[in-house]
């Protein structure tokens, strides 16, 4: 299939043609000159020494195909893959432990700008960790918490602490087969070594430490990042927000903020809405001061503050492109490179924050949580001293959807149960009746390689369409954003009777925005959940869940996957398999993992097929369970009620023996 080079949100479409009309080159342009490698997108090249790069192709291309060292095709796949898997899990736990370096440096006074926000959550959290919250203080507290999680990264034995949190079932498969995580850096330095030239060679051993090492991820760094982001700024509730680029303002300044990372955002969201900031702000001409977000930055600040969303990783240059933006601040991941020189083109500054992060011609403004507001401050003013500056006009859109976002697996326990009965009881009711099909969740990266976004839009219409309910994170939940679907009439008017039926009776919508990337440890906390509440599987593995990440690009993407997968979800990842050269390493992906650990991972570029293979594993999923076979149309049948003449009507008939209650109210 040809690919076209565009976007499937209008708004993206406008604003790459406006770049085509001008001669400004964007990623989907670059996508479409630049072919994949094919020897590296199947994972047959191998780089770990220097007596190659070694590309098992041509008549070589066979699963007995050799490197120099005599390495095979499946090693070279499962060196390679496990490698992703590091950097992914290396990216999301190395941003947690800034966070708990941020906890604790709160807890002891000495990151004066921030506080514990959210003490409940504290003390849940305490209680995980089996450290005593009763009667102490509460910045105690919160250190011992950053310590013990601290202690995570570090630690060469034993298990990481939140492995206590998977269901029981769950974690025993983990123990019976050897992948129990022990430190988050032992595991990724562990499959460095083992990945380096003549050390495993084994694909099921190198693959099964792949797995360790997601799990360290999924059930280390990610959930210690949101546990912590919500402890220091709040945990997630329903937020009104908007999205797309009509969230640009002509006449305010606006400052968008990029990549991962609440704690800085989180400040310059603080001193944005300054008196300070805003009289400045009107010294230079404008009204006030926009902060909008882009990529997992904005899940984060949205989540909490109802931020507007710019969009995902697939709208940072067209955003720039609208020529509305004073200063994109930007901190770690999914950063392209490109929007320094891109930049030039307009007025907007592109400021860098993190010294992990620095790119080429950006301005270097470093933070430290040490003094968080001042550089805040420092950004802030960047913007408005720039507003003047905004000569040259973009593509300028005024589309903007609104959305509904903030949805902690919190706040979903609480709306299906209420405040005294907060449980999943009605979500696994409702699954068991079949009222609601299944779980899904849809989330990771868009994608310039296909039609951006317009995977994830399809796949998501059709499974609220099969009553299947829709969990999202990532650039995904901004996809959804930016095209409507997190409003509630716009998802239940979309939905299947049976889970528009529930959804109408809980308030809860059919799609969630869960948050950012690593908040998908929301998804594994809420599967643990229903495990505990019974009625479906005991464990994660068996429940009518799936994970899907229909356009990913990152490694980040891949560490998720697997840490689902080895969890017991099966999930599919969009696109071409980058270990699609070794089909023994596609038979330990989709049987070994799924009879180990009744999750698996599969790569399928077709949108239709995966959207059947997901049918498939909930279906088979639930007939495992015994449920009732889903029925579509059989719930959610509008009732209709009788009046009085109806029902002496109906009693007149029964006296002369015919039936005549309404189908629908038998
Ligand atoms: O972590 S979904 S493009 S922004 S990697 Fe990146 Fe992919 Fe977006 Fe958030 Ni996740």
């Amino acid at each position: 299939m040809d690919k076209p080079i565009t976007s499937a949100s209008t708004s993206a479409e406008e604003v790459i043609a406006w770049g085509k009309a001008h001669q400004i080159d964007t990623c989907f342009d670059r996508a479409d000159k630049l072919k994949p490698c094919p020897v590296g997108e199947t994972g047959a090249c191998c780089r770990v020494c220097h007596m190659g790069p070694c590309r098992l192709i041509g008549k070589n291309a066979e699963e007995d195909a050799r490197g120099v060292c005599g390495a095979t095709l499946a090693t070279v796949a499962a060196r390679n893959f496990v490698r992703m898997i590091a950097a992914g899990t290396s990216a999301h736990s190395d941003h947690a432990r800034d966070m708990a370096n941020t906890l604790l440096a709160t807890a002891k006074g000495e990151a004066k700008d921030f506080k514990i926000t959210d003490v409940k959550k504290l003390y849940s959290v305490a209680g995980h960790l089996e450290i005593e919250f009763e009667g102490r203080e509460v910045n105690e507290v919160a250190k011992d918490v950053a310590t013990k999680f601290l202690e995570d990264f570090g630690r060469q034995n034993g298990t990481i602490n939140y492995i206590r949190r998977a269901p029981e079932k769950t974690r025993e498969r983990w123990e019976k087969t050897g992948i129990v995580p022990r430190g988050i850096d032992r595991e990724v330095v562990e499959a460095m070594h083992r990945t380096s030239i003549g050390v495993d060679h084994e694909a099921d051993n190198l693959l099964s430490h792949g797995l360790r090492m997601s799990l360290a991820n999924g059930w280390g760094g990610s959930m210690i990042s949101t546990d912590i982001t919500d402890i220091l700024f709040g945990t997630p509730k329903p937020v009104q927000a908007e999205a797309s680029f009509g969230i640009f303002k002509e006449d305010e300044v606006n400052l968008i903020v990029h990549g991962h990372e609440p704690t800085l955002s989180e400040m310059i969201v603080d001193v944005a809405s300054s008196k300070e900031m805003e009289d400045y702000a009107k010294t230079k001409g404008a009204k006030g001061v926009n902060i909008g977000g882009m990529c997992c930055t904005a899940n984060e600040i949205l989540m909490r503050h109802g931020i507007p969303t710019a969009g995902g990783f697939t709208n940072q240059e067209l955003g720039i492109m609208t020529g509305l933006i004073d200063v994109m601040s930007v901190d770690v991941q999914c950063i392209m490179p490109a929007i320094t020189e891109l930049s030039t083109k307009f007025h907007t500054k592109i400021v860098t924050t993190s010294p992990k992060a620095k790119i080429d011609n950006a301005i270097h403004v470093e933070y430290d949580e040490h003094h968080a507001k001042d550089t805040a401050k420092e950004i802030v003013k960047m913007a408005i001293d720039n507003f003047p500056n905004r000569t040259k006009k973009g593509s300028v859109i005024t589309k903007k959807s609104p959305l509904i976002a903030g949805f902690s697996h919190e706040y979903i326990e609480y709306m299906l149960g209420g405040k005294w009965r907060a449980s999943f009881r009605p979500l696994n009711d409702a699954i068991m009746a079949g009222r609601i099909r299944g779980v899904v969740g849809v989330v990771g990266c868009d994608n310039p390689r296909v039609t951006a976004t317009g995977i994830h839009k399809f796949l998501i219409r059709e499974l609220i369409k099969n009553d299947v309910l829709v969990v999202t994170t990532g650039c995904s939940s901004a996809a959804c954003a930016t095209e409507g679907y997190l409003t509630p009439e716009m998802a239940l008017e979309n939905a299947g009777p049976g889970l528009k039926e529930v959804c109408e009776t809980t308030g809860m919508p059919p799609i969630l925005h869960l948050g950012a990337c690593v908040d998908n440890t929301r998804i594994l906390t809420i599967a643990s959940a229903m495990a505990a509440e019974g009625g479906l599987s005991d464990e994660i593995g068996g429940m009518p869940a799936v994970g899907i990440a229909p356009e990913w690009m990152s490694e980040k993407a891949i560490s998720i996957g697997c840490y689902f997968a080895a969890s017991g979800v099966p999930v599919i990842m969009g696109g071409e398999s980058p270990v699609g050269a070794s089909k023994e390493i596609k038979k330990i992906m989709t049987e070994t993992w799924l009879e180990r650990y009744r999750g698996a991972l599969h790569f399928e570029p077709d949108p239709e097929k995966i959207l059947s293979m997901t049918m498939d594993y909930i279906d088979n999923a639930r007939e495992g369970l015994k449920l009732r076979k889903y029925e579509p149309g059989k719930f959610g049948a509008e009732r209709v009620l009788m009046d009085m003449a109806d029902r002496r009507q109906i009693k007149g008939a029964a006296h002369a023996g015919v039936g005549g209650i309404n189908e629908s109210e038998a």
